[in-house]
C-alpha cells in the first residue's frame, strides 16, 4: 500500500508544464476592475499555459445570496467570460461548486491553517465592518481560494491587487503543508498587472470600484452597460478642480489618475505617449469624453457576444459541464495525494 501511495504522489509532482489558475465570484454585476484587473489579462494569455479558470460560486456564498439571482449571476458570468474571449479550446472555464475536490481539500487545509492568520485578512476586516453579523465562511475565504490553486498546482494567480494578500497567505498554506506531511504543494505567484490591478470607483476615488458597491449611483461602469450609461458614469467621474491631465500618485489626483489606468490599459500606450496626447486637451470633459469612448468600445462587442451566448442557455451549461470535467480530471488526483499525505484511508486502500 506504501508503495503505491508513493507513486501516485510522485506522479502528480511530475506535472512540468506551467498551470495558471484564477476565480471570479458570481457576486453581482462584473465591473470594469474585474476586467481590466483580472479577465482582459486572462483572454490575452490563455494560449501560454495551461490554464483554469473558476467561477467561484462557493466564494459568493460567503456573504449573503439570493439563491435564484445568483443561479442566474452564475450563468451570466459564464457567458460573460466567453464573450470577452476565453476560449473552451484554449483553457478550461468551470463552476467551482462542481468540481467536489474543491470543498474537501478546503477541509483538509483548515485543519493546517492558524485561525489567527486569517484573522489578520484585510477583505475580511472590510466585509466584516459592513455586515450585522457573519459567518464562518466569510474567515475560511482564504482557505477555500488556496484550495482552489493548490489543488491545480499552479505556479502562477493572475489577480488584481486586492487579491495580493490572499495569495500571500496561499503561499504560507502551502508551505506549512509541505513542512507537516512532505512536498505536495507547488508554492504559486501572485501575477499583478502594473497597471489596472486597481480600478477605483467613480463615484469615490479613494476606494476600488467592487461588485458590492454596484449599487451606489456611478461607482462602478458594469460590462453589461449600454454605451449611454457608461458615458453618464464617467462624464460623473470625481475628479478635482485643477486641470493637469497626467499620471500621478498624489491623493488629489487620484479621480484623474483612475481614468488615465483605464485609458492606458485599453489603449495599451505608454504613459508619455497619453500624456503628450491629452497635452492639449481642454480641461477633464476632454479625457471623460475620450476614456468614454475607449471604454464603449471595449465592452461593445462583449455585450452583444454576451446576449448570443445567453440565448442558448443549454450551450453555455454544455460548455461549463465539459470544464469542471477537465478540471476533475487534475484536481481528483490531487485529492487524493492530499488525503494520503494526512492519513486518510482511501476507498479500496485497506
Ligand atoms: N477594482 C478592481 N481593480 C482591479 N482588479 C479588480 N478585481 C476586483 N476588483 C478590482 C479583480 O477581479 C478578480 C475577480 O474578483 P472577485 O470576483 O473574485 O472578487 P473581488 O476581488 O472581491 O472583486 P469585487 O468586484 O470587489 O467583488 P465583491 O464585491 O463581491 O467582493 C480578482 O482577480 C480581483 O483582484
Amino acid at each position: 500500500m506504501e508503495t503505491k501511495g508513493k507513486t501516485k504522489i510522485s506522479a502528480t509532482l511530475k506535472n512540468t508544464k506551467k498551470r495558471v489558475f484564477s476565480g471570479i465570484q458570481p457576486s453581482g454585476d462584473v465591473q470594469l476592475g474585474n476586467y481590466l484587473g483580472a479577465i482582459k489579462g486572462w483572454v490575452e494569455r490563455q494560449a501560454e499555459k495551461e490554464n483554469f479558470f473558476c467561477i467561484v460560486d462557493l466564494h459568493a456564498i460567503t456573504v449573503p445570496q439570493d439563491p435564484k439571482d445568483l443561479r442566474h449571476q452564475t450563468r451570466s458570468l459564464a457567458a460573460i467570460l466567453f464573450a470577452a474571449g476565453l476560449d473552451p479550446n484554449k483553457c478550461t472555464v468551470f463552476i467551482q461548486s462542481q468540481v467536489t475536490a474543491h470543498a474537501e481539500a478546503c477541509w483538509i487545509l483548515n485543519c493546517t491553517t492558524p485561525v489567527g492568520w486569517l484573522e489578520r485578512m484585510t477583505q475580511y476586516k472590510d466585509k466584516l465592518a459592513r455586515q450585522e453579523s457573519i459567518a464562518t465562511g466569510l474567515l475560511d475565504y482564504p482557505v477555500l481560494m488556496a484550495a482552489d490553486i493548490l489543488l491545480y498546482d499552479a505556479h502562477e494567480v493572475p489577480v488584481g491587487d486586492d487579491q495580493r494578500q490572499h495569495v500571500e497567505l496561499t503561499r504560507d498554506i502551502a508551505q506549512r503543508f509541505n513542512h507537516l506531511y512532505g512536498e505536495t504543494f507547488v508554492v504559486p505567484e501572485a501575477v499583478i498587472p502594473e497597471i489596472g490591478a486597481r480600478v477605483m470607483g467613480l463615484n469615490d476615488p479613494t476606494v476600488k470600484m467592487s461588485k458590492s458597491y454596484a449599487h451606489i449611483k456611478d461607482h462602478a461602469v458594469n460590462l453589461l452597460d449600454e454605451p449611454k450609461e457608461i458615458e453618464r458614469s464617467i462624464k460623473r467621474a470625481v475628479t478635482d478642480s485643477g486641470n493637469e491631465i497626467r499620471f500621478s500618485d498624489d491623493p488629489e489626483k487620484a479621480g484623474v489618475n483612475n481614468l488615465l489606468g483605464i485609458y492606458k490599459v485599453i489603449t495599451d500606450r505608454s504613459k508619455e505617449e497619453i500624456e503628450a496626447d491629452f497635452s492639449t486637451a481642454r480641461g477633464y470633459g476632454d479625457l471623460k469624453t475620450r476614456v468614454a469612448e475607449v471604454v464603449i468600445d471595449e465592452l461593445r462587442p462583449i455585450r452583444e457576444r454576451y446576449h448570443a451566448l445567453m440565448s442558448d442557455v443549454a450551450e453555455l451549461d454544455r460548455l461549463l459541464a465539459r470544464g469542471a470535467e477537465q478540471a476533475r480530471a487534475v484536481s481528483e488526483p490531487k485529492l487524493e495525494e492530499i488525503k494520503r499525505r494526512v492519513g486518510l484511508v482511501l476507498p479500496g486502500e485497506l
